[in-house]
């Protein structure tokens, strides 16, 4: 097979779960008593800037609503994301979030038929182990490799974390595919040379996903088939790997 690696994106792709990801900024923001709350329209728009904390600061700056007489903006971010991460992880320890459909599938096959498994994501790399703890334990994946928002000086949509991906793997960009979730991660992954299947969410299923070579609603599940945004067809309504194999 010349398919050796499937590249991951986490948030989105693997889980739905900007929601919690949103409620945890929230809260945050609640326990500091900066009287901030981040609406779905509102996350919607700052999910155009990758990372927790770059985005916390984005907010500030741009709705000048920096607290007088307090730390710098950056300290302020960099405070309030711990504070966010521990929460997140707190509620990801609490069961609340599931594999999103034809996730675990084709983890599974891929893990059966000696593809690699790697992770190139612009979140925490904390938010990654607890994630993978919760939904995979029992599943015994390996993963070859695992880059995560710190590993890289620039976050999705710079291809740095899919060009590091890429490297610790000791791959070239032709033997992998990347399943992504967002327009920034379709332009990660592409411009690091990758084929791109996308899968679209509340959050990301009006962004130009033009780049990837196809996008789906999702990667199906019997009782849940697929539907196409672009792309080649998929009769029975289930990505597998035969299919990411032969679209390569
Ligand atoms: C999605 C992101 C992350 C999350 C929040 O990452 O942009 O910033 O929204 O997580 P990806 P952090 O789709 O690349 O997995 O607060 O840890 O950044
Ligand atoms: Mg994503």
């Amino acid at each position: 097979m010349r398919l050796k690696a499937l590249i991951w994106d986490v948030d989105g792709t693997m889980v739905d779960n900007e929601e919690l990801h949103r409620a945890a900024f929230n809260q945050a923001f609640e326990d500091f008593g900066l009287g901030w709350c981040w609406g779905r329209a509102v996350y919607a728009d700052l999910l155009r800037v990758t990372g927790g904390r770059e985005r916390i600061l984005h907010f500030m700056e741009r709705a000048a609503c920096v607290p007088p007489n307090g730390p710098s903006p950056h300290a302020l971010a960099a405070v309030l994301h711990v504070r966010k991460t521990v929460i997140y992880n707190r509620l990801l320890g609490g069961g609340a979030v599931a594999l999103r459909p034809g996730v675990r599938r084709l983890l599974r096959q891929a893990r059966d038929r000696g593809v690699l498994l790697a992770i190139a994501t612009t979140t925490s790399r904390i938010n990654v182990h607890t994630l993978l703890g919760k939904t995979l334990a029992s599943e015994g994946i390996a993963w070859a490799a695992m880059t995560t928002g710190e590993d890289v000086a620039r976050k999705k949509p710079a291809p740095e974390v899919y060009a590091v991906t890429l490297a610790r793997l000791g791959l070239a960009p032709g033997q992998c595919l990347a399943l992504e979730d967002s327009a920034h991660g379709v332009a990660a992954a592409c411009d690091a040379g990758i084929r791109t299947i996308a899968v679209v969410n509340g959050y990301t299923e009006n962004q130009d996903m033009g780049r990837a070579f196809a996008a789906y609603s999702h990667f199906g599940e019997p009782d849940s088939p697929c539907a196409v945004r672009h792309g080649p067809a998929v009769a029975s309504g289930c990505v597998d790997l035969d299919h990411l194999a032969a679209w390569l």
